[in-house]
């Protein structure tokens, strides 16, 4: 009686740990939700460094990611690239407009969430935490996980299997670019 009784506590268990898997990389409010956050590791000493991730929306919600914000950083802002010439660079935004029922991904090379003025370098395989701010959602407190240096996407997905023979990360964010206003 005793032991199954625990093993139905177990079985019980193992599917509540399931279920908060299943969601555990995903972050949402009032019809908001961040999927996916991650960012790459940085090299010692390195000042800067970028956080990627989805934002989705629900049917009836239109929302507006307007800033963010973390303890590793002395500033965070909400970056794009963009052709100039041959040349793409980085510009700061004011913020990211998400339609209602959509999706918008920030990857390399695209949209970003750029740490600056970093306190510590960021460790592969540790969990950054870092605070999204929309206009109205409101807070959302995400941990991104830290993939390796010149990682192109979440847990070894790649959404660019055209871009690679290009390291971003070194080109725009291993030191500081001259767009850069500290
Ligand atoms: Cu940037």
């Amino acid at each position: 009686m005793k032991r199954r009784y625990t093993l139905a506590v177990l079985a019980t268990l193992c599917a509540l740990a399931l279920n908060v898997d299943a969601r555990a990389h995903e972050f949402s409010a009032k019809g908001v939700s961040v999927a996916h956050p991650w960012a790459r590791a940085t090299p010692k000493g390195a000042k800067v460094g970028a956080a990627y991730l989805e934002i989705k929306t629900d049917e009836k919600t239109a929302d507006r990611l307007i800033g963010a914000k973390s303890s590793v950083a002395g500033k965070v802002e909400i970056h794009t690239h963009i052709h100039e010439g041959d040349v793409m660079k980085m510009r700061r935004i004011d913020g990211i407009d998400v339609k209602a029922g959509a999706s918008h991904v920030l990857k390399p090379s695209g949209d970003h969430v750029m740490l600056m003025d970093l306190k510590q370098p960021l460790k592969e395989g540790d969990l950054l935490k870092i605070t999204l701010i929309f206009e109205k959602a409101g807070e959302i407190d995400v941990d991104a996980t830290v993939e390796p240096m010149g990682a192109k996407g979440p847990h070894g997905m790649s959404h660019q299997p055209g871009h690679e023979g290009m390291d971003h990360s070194k080109m725009d964010h291993g030191k500081p670019a001259s767009e850069h206003k500290h």
